[in-house]
């Protein structure tokens, strides 16, 4: 397995904080759950370990997934010996973790499609070059949407985001939110971030401010209910969040908490935009209403670290993403451009 190993050698000398990689013979993660205090890989090598690892979030956001799905059939057709029915079990396994983001479910589907229609004789190095080419795409896309997304952003700005749309969550680049935010900060304009926190697995607290400490980029943290009074302080001049799945009419699935700074961006004329790339936007999926949210355990909720926070007995209720409607967005920001209004056309670009 050589030109993974080859590849993630060139990416870490890029700059980039690659979420997983390959390395003598085992797949790596970066440990989420152990951040920002603790950078702690995790190495693995069996499909179950790395489908506990997305479901327990160890591994996590959209894009991050999606290319744990890839570096998931490639373990399973190593454990397997090549064995396709048994590459397909994994594909599965992989895509019964997190129902909500769709790049896993496309990207295993993706790479199920290349080992079904393989005819040679050495199938672990073609996985392993076609897992090669999901991530290089997935950082091409990022490089992109970045470009793009920095031409709206103007100088003095202080943009909010929400959870983590970043590197870890991505292919290594900036993801999606972050490489707008990384891209405008690298091209020489002053720029200020609002991170909220996002209870309850605080991505913004623990991983954005993290990446953004690393680039050096301002930064301020906010709790998530604070947006609103910031928006109408004319505190925040843009919205800039990830996505885990854009329905065909522009409806947007992200991380719980979005649909709220979306309304109270509407209410102070705050412009709103999403960052995505093609592969997140969902063609079969008329309104976002209709997609499956995941509810997590509401020990998530009732925890933090370990230490509960609310007596014994409380019950607690944890939809991971949230549905804003397209109405509420001004722009989406993909690697072919920004989409504005109506979606149901525009997305059609980027097909
Ligand atoms: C992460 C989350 C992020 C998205 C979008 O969810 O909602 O905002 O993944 O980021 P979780 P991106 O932490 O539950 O995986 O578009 O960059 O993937």
């Amino acid at each position: 397995m050589t030109i993974l190993k080859d590849l993630s050698i060139k990416w870490k000398e890029e700059n980039l904080i690659l979420p997983i990689w390959y390395e003598d013979g085992r797949v790596n993660i970066i440990d989420q759950i152990k951040l920002p205090f603790n950078e702690e890989v995790y190495s693995l090598d069996s499909v179950s370990q790395l489908a506990r690892a997305i479901k327990d979030m160890t591994i996590r956001g959209s894009g991050a997934i999606g290319i744990a799905g890839a570096y998931g059939i490639l373990l399973s057709a190593v454990e397997s010996n090549g064995d396709i029915e048994r590459i397909k079990e994994g594909g599965l396994l992989l895509k019964s973790t997190r129902p909500t983001a769709v790049n896993l479910m496309k990207t295993v589907d993706e790479m199920i499609q290349y080992v079904v229609s393989y005819s040679g004789d050495d199938i672990i190095s073609y996985i392993e070059h076609m897992v090669a080419e999901v991530v290089t795409r997935q950082l091409d896309y990022e490089k992109k949407l970045g470009e793009y997304g920095a031409k709206l952003i103007q100088d003095g700005d202080t943009i909010l985001t929400h959870c983590h749309s970043g590197a870890l969550a991505g292919a290594g680049f900036g993801g999606r939110a972050l490489s707008v935010i990384r891209t405008a900060h690298e091209s020489g304009m002053k720029i200020h971030v609002f991170t909220s926190e996002t209870r309850p697995y605080l991505q913004g607290a623990r991983i954005t401010a993290y990446e953004l400490m690393k680039w050096g980029i301002p930064h301020t943290l906010i709790t998530d209910g604070m947006s609103g009074y910031l928006m109408r302080l004319k505190k925040i001049q843009k919205i800039v969040v990830g996505s885990d799945r854009i329905a065909a009419n522009g409806d947007l699935l992200n991380k719980i908490g979005t649909y709220m700074h979306a309304l109270a961006a509407k209410e102070n004329d705050v412009p709103f935009y999403t960052a995505t790339s093609s592969h997140t936007i969902d063609y079969n999926l008329s309104n976002g209403m209709d997609a499956k949210v995941e509810f997590r355990n509401e020990e998530e909720v009732t925890t933090i670290n370990g230490q509960r926070i609310a007596l014994e007995g409380t019950r607690a209720l944890y939809p991971s993403f949230d549905v804003t409607p397209n109405e509420l967005i001004t722009g989406i920001i993909t690697e072919k451009g920004v989409m504005t209004k109506p979606f149901t056309d525009s997305l059609l670009k980027v097909k």
